[in-house]
């Protein structure tokens, strides 16, 4: 028999209790502060509205830059001084310490610190607290452990003193500049000329800064402190946050001039990609949590932050990135010809508005503590800004071809032969897919790296018999450890687990194992640990032999703790360094799932294989080495609907490798809405279907006829995709271009594409979808955003624009998908059905070469690895053919990196186009034969005219080499 603590037994008691009374249609909202239940969020809010009722003119900024302080260092492109804020009295001074540096590629970034804080001249009741702000979020966020890249030294800046400002000029061509006022402190940044941000633009700059603990009313309180008490924290559940620090939290607003358009802020559930105004709701909040239940509208927040911005207009676009973990608060303002406007006057009156000469978007950041750093990145294109972000966080790492293939997951699937036998059935049926999941039933009573050995008897030998056919096993593992066995001993043996907020003991909270320790992955130690319990020998657990077919799911990482405030860890916990938990909360995700990922690379040293990881959890810096999905959604219409704008943000926040469950996680989906989600589920860039434990089965073969069929199709489609959508994710690894992408990137100077999120379009490939979301659909439309020619991607038929416009798709069946080609684009796919990646790896090629409107032109990339190994990194054993038809003329030009001698560059030497398909409104060639050169070699082939396309069936032609093909006349 089990045998409880009290503590165990009380809060089991609540959580059932919770569970039974709160109806469960809806996210228990209760759990969850709103802004006026977050002191900090409502202070700051209360001190920015006090300001924008006085107005510009009534009120006086206490904020100052001494123009003495400067120290400016042109080498590093740093700028350093001192912010004098000035309190109520009207004398006294408290020091910020600032820094501005241009980064490479023009980044601007701007941090503000506390002098008392940095100089440790506080007293702190807890001597294990590190006394600074926490100042390393960079460190997690940025690429090589926060190493900034500084301004390229070829590239010029100027700076100028006047005796208000400091004017930087700086770029290629002298096009950026950044004015520092001094009174009142502000930063102000132009691009050729044009004002473009301006920080502190309207002074919500506030620095709590530090106090000594004292009764509330001997402090001489500001008014927005007088509600709150300031040295203890009372929301629910969280009653005994003694807050140690007293407040200290940090605001700041940024305005972005000329625009009412912005996008960002992930994770959000919202139906429409745009930001929206929240001066009539509360604030966008970025806190990880697991979000039980959550809803397809709200502000409330999710699993994983990123605390990014974009704005965009017709000729530029402005990311705004706030590199802080702590909890935080966004409002966003829209602002035309001075007057803030609420979202209802918006909606009304939005082209009114939009039409207006002067409007802003006013972003004001607010964060529960840690200093001010934020980087702002100014480009023509939101594209440009993407790849600038990335410049700073790091791109996505390509991950193994066989991660982008179709994945199998349900909670659980129970033992051995349940396992094997869904394999078996997806050959039965001839369904592609490559892997299957493991959830959290597999382990013994949840106890990480251990198996329930009577379900499980033969782990290895059921790896094993996946590998046969190329196909995978992904399995949970979880940062919460079950306090009974070996892991959590070592884990308070080692002094690696989260401690209790006296930074003496390993904290104990409650998750599904019942009673557990959280590692802490902030601790290089805990790390090291973390990597030797994956090891492929024996160390002591030998969790999965040395398989190498196996990857790792990382859930509940927010961290989710079910007797914790707001279902996460209380906020006086305390990590490696003396930091509070409060100073890292939204970092801690991306620290277990690095862990995670070192530990697979270690794993695979040997076969050098690249390690899938999915997390929940996360922050920005985590597209370096992980995928996401967007959590528990459910089997309902609306979360089919919400999966697009979603998965849209997360490419806009450099963050692409997105999914979401496919049929819904919790409920059963009507067979129409499961065959449609597969429709949409397609186009993610991670293709996962996944369900609740009490829901039914749902494998694509239980569904029955005609549906086992289109879903068969549907992901057939995209493994015929999948060069299109490695070449998607190559791209975005050397510059951040989103793969789902919205279609406000293709046309960035059209507005009227700005508030569509239910279409994209993949990369720059020209496939545009918009798959049908909605029940009983008989007609949809689509959103050509240019004068292009479209072509239906299945019966060719073309649809010719004469400038940027709707077309109607009359008689919609179930089978029916909107899928378009846009002329001008050359498609690479792969057509034989195949049972899971690794099968397809020599495979031939067939190109669709889908030509303008003017029938003259069209162009298309292929990037192609091993789609396994990381030796496109290490010895260039990658191509890219880049195919180009113009005059008549159809050719492929290679791009390699002396790399001839490599496997897999040499192995394309033998692999054939088998097929060239060439599409053309008014296409019509005199010949039946085209001429075939390669190698120094030339040939005819047969150039077959099939009414609505050209084929060129076996062109002879190998896809490692150039060559080219012309039309004999
Ligand atoms: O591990 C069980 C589930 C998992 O299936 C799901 O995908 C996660 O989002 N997990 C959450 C724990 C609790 C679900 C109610």
């Amino acid at each position: 028999m089990r045998i409880y603590s009290l503590n165990q037994f009380l809060s089991i008691g609540l959580l059932l209790v919770l569970f039974l009374v709160i109806p469960t249609e809806s996210v228990k909202s209760y759990l969850f502060k709103k802004c006026d239940e977050s002191s900090f969020c409502h202070r700051n809010r209360f001190f920015a509205n006090s300001i924008k009722s006085l107005g510009d003119s009534n009120y006086k900024p206490i904020y100052k830059i001494d123009p003495d302080s400067f120290d400016i260092d042109i080498i590093r492109s740093s700028f350093k001084g001192d912010i004098i804020k000035t309190l109520n009295d009207g004398q006294t001074e408290v020091v910020l310490p600032f820094e501005v540096n241009i980064l490479k590629d023009n980044n601007i970034r701007l941090r503000i610190d506390e002098l008392n804080r940095i100089n440790g001249k506080i007293q702190v009741d807890n001597n294990r607290l590190t006394k600074r702000r926490f100042n390393e979020a960079y460190k997690y966020a940025f690429k090589d452990n926060g190493n900034v890249e500084l301004l390229d030294k070829d590239v010029e800046l100027k700076f100028e003193k006047f005796d208000d400002r400091l004017e930087l000029t700086y770029g290629k061509n002298l096009e950026n500049c950044l004015k520092i006022f001094y009174y009142p402190f502000k930063l102000v940044t132009y691009l050729d000329d044009k004002e473009v941000a301006v920080i502190n633009d309207r002074n919500f700059l506030n620095v709590e800064h530090w106090r000594q603990r004292q009764e509330n009313d001997t402090l001489n309180l500001s008014p927005e402190e007088t509600d709150f008490n300031l040295f203890h924290d009372s929301f629910k559940d969280s009653k005994n946050d003694k807050l140690p620090f007293g407040p200290e939290s940090i605001g700041l607003d940024v305005s972005l001039l000329q625009i009412d358009t912005v996008f960002g802020l992930a994770e959000h559930s919202s139906m429409n990609l745009q930001l929206k105004d929240t001066s009539e709701t509360d604030p966008y909040r970025l806190f990880n949590v697991d979000i039980f239940e959550y809803e397809t509208e709200s502000q409330f927040p999710m699993y994983g932050s990123i605390p990014f911005i974009m704005g965009v207009r017709e000729d530029y676009s402005v990311g705004v990135f706030w590199v802080n973990g702590a909890d935080t608060w966004v409002d966003v303002n829209k602002i035309y010809d001075g007057d803030d406007v609420n979202e209802q006057r918006q909606q009304q009156q939005q082209q009114v508005l939009s039409s207006k000469k002067e409007k802003k978007t006013s972003t004001h950041w607010m964060s529960e503590n840690g200093i001010i750093d934020l980087v702002i990145m100014v480009g023509k294109t939101p594209s440009e800004v993407n790849s600038k972000y990335g410049l700073v966080t790091g791109f996505t790492k390509l991950p193994a071809l066989f991660s982008l293939g179709y994945h199998q997951c349900r909670w659980n699937y129970n033992d051995e032969e349940d396992v094997l036998n869904v394999h078996q059935n997806f050959d039965i049926y001839n369904i592609s897919y490559d892997t299957i999941w493991l959830d959290v039933e597999y382990t013994d009573s949840k106890r990480y790296f251990t198996w329930k050995d009577q379900l499980f008897s033969d782990p290895i030998g059921m790896v094993n018999t996946l590998d046969e056919t190329g196909r995978n096993l992904v399995v949970i593992i979880d940062p919460h450890i079950k306090a009974d066995y070996f892991l959590s001993e070592e884990i308070e043996k080692r002094g690696i687990g989260i401690a209790n907020s006296d930074n003496e003991k390993c904290y104990h909270g409650h998750c599904w194992p019942g009673e557990s320790v959280w590692i802490d992955t902030f601790n290089p130690k805990a790390r090291e640990y973390w990597i030797t319990l994956f090891k492929n020998s024996t160390t002591g657990n030998n969790f999965i032999g040395s398989a190498s077919n196996i990857h790792i799911w990382n859930d509940m990482s927010e961290p989710s703790i079910f007797n914790g405030p707001e279902t996460s860890a209380p906020k006086d916990l305390v990590h490696y360094g003396g930091w509070e938990h409060r100073s890292i909360h939204n970092i801690y995700g991306l620290t277990f799932h690095e862990a995670t990922y070192e530990a697979l690379q270690l794993r695979f040293a040997n076969e050098n294989k690249r390690p899938f990881i999915l997390t929940r959890s996360f922050y920005s810096g985590s597209q370096r080495t992980v995928a996401m999905w967007t959590g528990d959604n459910r089997s309902k219409w609306e979360f089919l609907k919400l999966s697009i704008p979603m998965n849209l943000n997360q490419g806009i926040v450099n963050f692409p490798f997105s999914g979401s469950d496919v049929g819904g996680f919790f409920g059963n989906p009507s067979k129409d809405l499961l065959t449609r989600w597969y429709q949409t589920g397609i186009f993610y860039p991670f293709f996962r279907a996944h369900a609740h434990i009490d829901s039914r089965r749902r494998e694509p073969w239980l569904i029955g006829e005609p549906y086992t069929s289109i879903i068969r199709d549907l992901i057939d489609l995209r493994y015929k995709l999948l060069p299109v959508l490695y070449t998607a994710f190559y791209e975005n690894s050397i510059n951040g271009l989103p793969i789902m992408k919205p279609v406000f990137y293709e046309h960035p100077e059209n507005p009227e594409t700005y508030s569509i999120d239910d279409e994209f379009f993949l990369s720059d490939s020209g496939l545009l979808a918009k798959p049908i979301v909605e029940e009983n659909c008989v007609q949809t439309d689509i959103y050509f955003p240019d004068d292009e020619i479209y072509y239906n991607f299945f019966d060719y038929s073309d649809h010719i624009q004469d400038g940027p416009k709707r077309y109607t798709i009359d008689k919609v069946s179930l089978e029916t998908l909107p899928l378009f080609i846009k002329g001008g684009n050359i498609l690479t796919t792969k057509e034989r059905h195949r049972r899971s990646t690794r099968l397809m790896k020599y495979d031939p090629y067939t190109l669709t070469v889908a030509l303008d409107k003017e029938n003259n032109f069209a162009k298309g990339k292929l990037y192609i690895d091993d789609g396994e190994t990381f030796n496109h990194e290490s010895s260039n054993d990658y191509l890219i053919a880049q195919f180009e038809y113009s005059n008549n003329q159809l050719k492929s030009s290679i791009f390699t990196k002396d790399n001839s001698n490599q496997p897999l560059v040499q192995s394309l030497n033998t692999i054939k186009i088998e097929k060239i398909k060439i599409i053309g409104s008014k296409l019509k060639y005199k010949s039946k034969k085209a001429k075939v050169s390669q190698d120094g070699k030339e040939w005819e082939v047969d150039l077959i005219d099939n009414s609505d396309h050209y084929v060129v069936r076996n062109p002879g032609v190998v896809v490692g080499k150039q060559w080219i093909i012309t039309p004999v006349v």
